[in-house]
């Protein structure tokens, strides 16, 4: 390791000091400093522009600064003046690209020319945006069949942007949108539909204000959400419980410290984010809330004997939910040393959690991608579901399931129609107004894209924004399908590794961030956007557009579609001059959007509503449904186990603080202490020294799937690390490669990121590294 790169113990709360440091530097570092912190103020502000960070909610209370270090870090990546122009391209050949880190090719500036990818000399070269534009209608006009071509969708694209592709999409002929959200809360959506009648989360933030105790479960806000800290501090202060289920002390959800509040900041004081920490196994928190339920259970049993007051809500059991026999008799047959075996947790562990739960009359469940990227999330997450009914914690102030969504619009672009699974209802909406024949079949969701363009089945394939190449599993053999499609094509901001894997054809289409203004025949244009608590609100561009060449978004999916569709089902120029007029079509065909240009009007947006909350439930029976499912035998899949092989470890894949996503802004990872570098693997000292290691020491990670294939990474650095003993963690999208693509969670079909089976080996060259402490 050179002298940058080290390991050491950081000790600092979250946010705090740390936090100003690190927002003060990419701000400095962005070139446009002032510029930027003027940008930076509108973030979040009626009028000003939604953060393109992550999903999380507004509190109502207006302040004057709503943006977190990470949105800093977000607004600052797309303010930057580097550019990636023509001469940037002819300088390099795309295989010389190639060779570069993720980070070197995202900080090379932002996109500025539609570029179109010239085989013969290996370079982009510039194209109009007309000739882009009739070289994807004449590759989608050619296949034999519209189900050929696959239409990603990364989740900052806005509701406009979303519309319009869906649109021109099934007018087009197919419903294969792949999107990140196969990816990322999938389960959540599945698992909720079948109980609650609805995919989305049911609480507002009122709710966190409201509640007696608040779970965070596989989520790591002090990273991924920072906006969360506050309202998790001020539950803990105002007496609330929150309780934590992380196999990793993450240091967001131990201390923070608000960097906007000077008196707290300069008396270097810091405040707990949780009063109760749990550390399950990956993969064991259906176990850990299964014996939780049957707690609660025999308590509520006793208390019928012994005539007190019931523990479980039966008033609301009777009124509200069918299937609790079947559930509560498969509580009754799960065996203690099962559940205690595969939770990670004691029997005391899970029973203290049990009590917390009781003592609480309003309970908020919150997680993310450590319940959503596993074999068994719908039954994982349909355990929350039931835990949450038995109790009477769905539908009522200060409690509910919040599923804490990513990409700042990813809830937004599902409920646009991007879908590879439609509802009937929006098919059937879209067709009455735009009457067209949509097609009824499903489409493919990222997993079975991958795999029909790996068979030749799929030959073009359209991204409208992400980074697909290094967001999904099994990187070369993924890379290898994109290669061998007739035609790639991406819409982004800037230069990623999904641009260099080129099909034969290639384009690349720069387009407007969300911090740029947006001028569109009539004027000016906003975007709306809808945050993971299902407000949606108008967000208008503030910055002058890097390029005069760029265009929005939704312009481009227009000119695609025209160019492809001609005027049908719409004309595509006259929808794009003037937004208001896509919120129009919205308006007519998505529940829960009527009025949408009135609506907007009011200060901070409108709330979509949800049924569930409302304690309506849409499911085939009216009721709130008990999911009654027996717990996985064991966690590792049989294809490991057909191997032979018995794992040294389990890996999950994870974000560190420095990335959003695949966008790399540093090599830093400061609250888990890693400097310099990423290619670490966190693992338990005792787990290092026993399969022959020393901390410090590079390895390969091998990961084990019975299916001929090698997957491996190398010249990993082992970490000593807090972690439970037979687990690593390591960061994404370096071990993609790692994930096997048949590797994903039942029904849902998201790979299984948190829960990899791998063999440690040594590294060659082996050098050993000291841990600096
Ligand atoms: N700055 C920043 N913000 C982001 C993102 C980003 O990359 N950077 N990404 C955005 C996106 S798209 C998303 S989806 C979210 C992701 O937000 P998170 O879900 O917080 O992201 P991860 O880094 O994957 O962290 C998963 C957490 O779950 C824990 N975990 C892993 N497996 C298990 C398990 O089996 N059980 C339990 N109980 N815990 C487990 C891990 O230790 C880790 O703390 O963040 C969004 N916001
Ligand atoms: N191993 C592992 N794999 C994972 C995960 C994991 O935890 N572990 N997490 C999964 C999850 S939760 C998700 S959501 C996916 C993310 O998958 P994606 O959404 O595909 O990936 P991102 O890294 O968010 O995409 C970054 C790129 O988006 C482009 N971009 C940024 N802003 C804009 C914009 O405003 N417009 C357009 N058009 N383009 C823009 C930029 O070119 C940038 O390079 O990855 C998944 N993959
Ligand atoms: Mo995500």
């Amino acid at each position: 390791m050179s002298q940058k790169e080290h390991i050491r113990d950081y000790k600092a709360p979250a946010g705090g000091w740390g936090a100003l440091r690190s927002v003060t530097k990419s701000w400095l570092g962005s070139e446009n400093a002032f510029r930027n912190l003027r940008t930076m103020l509108k973030t979040n502000q009626n009028g000003g522009f939604d953060c393109p960070g992550c999903a999380w909610g507004e509190s109502p209370e207006n302040g004057m600064v709503k943006f977190c270090e990470n949105g800093a870090k977000a607004v600052n990546w797309e303010a930057t003046s580097r550019r990636v122009d023509p001469a940037f391209f002819a300088q390099y050949r795309v295989s010389d690209l190639a060779k570069q880190t993720d980070y070197w090719l995202e900080d090379q500036g932002r996109l500025t020319h539609p570029m179109r990818y010239d085989a013969e000399t290996d370079h982009y070269v510039e194209t109009s945006w007309n000739e882009a534009f009739a070289l994807v209608a004449k590759h989608l006009n050619e296949l034999d069949s519209p189900d050929q071509a696959e239409f990603y969708t990364s989740g900052r694209a806005s509701n406009e942007a979303a519309f319009l592709y869906q649109l021109f999409v099934r007018a087009f002929g197919t419903n294969n949108f792949p999107d990140c959200s196969n990816m990322c809360h999938e389960a959540s959506a599945i698992a909720m539909s079948d109980t609650i009648g609805v995919g989305k989360g049911t609480v507002v933030f009122q709710d966190l204000e409201e509640a007696d105790a608040i779970f965070v479960i596989g989520q790591n806000p002090g990273t991924n959400h920072p906006r969360m800290l506050e309202p998790l501090r001020a539950a803990v202060k105002r007496g609330a419980q929150v309780i934590c289920l992380n196999p990793l002390k993450e240091r967001g959800l131990e201390r923070f410290q608000n960097p906007q509040l000077p008196v707290e900041m300069l008396r270097n004081g810091s405040e707990p984010t949780n009063t109760a920490f749990f550390r399950p196994a990956l993969g064991g928190d259906m176990a850990v809330f299964r014996g939780m339920a049957k707690f609660l259970l025999s308590w509520d049993r006793e208390a019928q004997e012994k005539g007190e007051p019931a523990v479980l809500d039966h008033a609301f059991i009777q009124e509200h939910t069918c299937g609790l026999d079947d559930y509560l008799n498969a509580v009754d047959a799960t065996c203690w040393d099962h559940i205690v075996e595969q939770s990670g947790l004691t029997l005391e562990e899970i029973e203290v959690l049990a009590r917390m739960y009781r003592r609480a009359d309003k309970v908020v469940m919150c997680w993310a991608m450590g319940l959503t990227q596993h074999r068994h999330s719908v039954p994982i997450i349909q355990e929350v579901v039931n835990l949450q009914l038995l109790r009477g914690n769905v539908g009522k102030p200060g409690a509910g399931l919040s599923p804490v969504r990513g990409h700042s619009n990813v809830q937004g672009d599902r409920t646009m129609g991007i879908n590879e699974h439609p509802p009937e209802a929006l098919l059937n909406a879209l067709e009455k107004r735009f009457q067209f024949e949509v097609p009824r079949m499903h489409g493919h969701n990222t997993v079975q894209a991958i795999q029909a363009m790996e068979e030749k089945r799929a030959k073009v394939f359209l991204g409208l924004g992400g980074n697909f190449a290094q967001a999904t599993p099994d990187t070369p053999r993924t890379h290898r399908a994109l290669r061998s499609c007739e035609l790639t094509v991406h819409i982004a901001t800037k230069l990623n590794r999904s641009h260099l894997v080129t099909g034969r054809n290639a384009l690349i289409l720069p387009c407007l961030g969300r911090t740029e203004i947006d001028m569109q025949a009539e004027g000016p244009q906003g975007v709306t956007v809808e945050d993971t608590f299902s407000m949606v609100h108008i967000s208008y561009g503030q910055l002058k557009p890097r390029s005069p060449m760029l265009r929005s978004e939704t312009s481009i999916v227009a000119g695609i579609a025209k160019a492809t569709l001609g005027n049908h089902p719409i004309d595509w120029d006259w929808a794009v001059a003037d937004y208001s007029r896509i919120r129009d079509l919205i308006a007519d065909t998505i529940p829960g959007f009527e009025n949408f240009n009135e609506k907007l009007k009011h200060p901070g947006g409108f709330h979509l509503g949800n049924t569930a909350a409302n304690r309506v439930w849409n499911t085939p029976s009216g009721k709130a449904q008990f999911r009654a499912t027996t717990l996985p035998t064991q966690l590792v899949n049989e294809s490991v186990l057909e191997k032979g092989d018995k794992p040294d470890l389990i890996l999950q894949t994870m974000r560190a603080h420095d990335q959003y996503n695949t966008t790399v802004y540093g090599l830093d990872d400061r609250y888990r202490g890693v400097f310099g570098l990423r290619d670490v693997v966190f693992a338990n000292e005792a787990d290092i020294r026993r399969l022959g290691f020393e901390p410090g020491e590079k390895v390969d990670l091998v990961s084990l799937w019975d299916d001929g294939r090698e997957r491996r990474v190398s010249d990993f650095v082992l970490v000593a690390y807090d972690i439970p003993p037979g687990q690593a963690a390591a960061y994404y999208p370096e071990t993609n490669p790692l994930v096997p693509l048949e590797s994903y969670g039942d029904r849902t079909f998201t790979p299984t990121s948190k829960f990899i089976a791998v063999k440690l080996e040594k590294a060659k060259p082996s050098a050993v590294i000291p841990t600096q402490q």
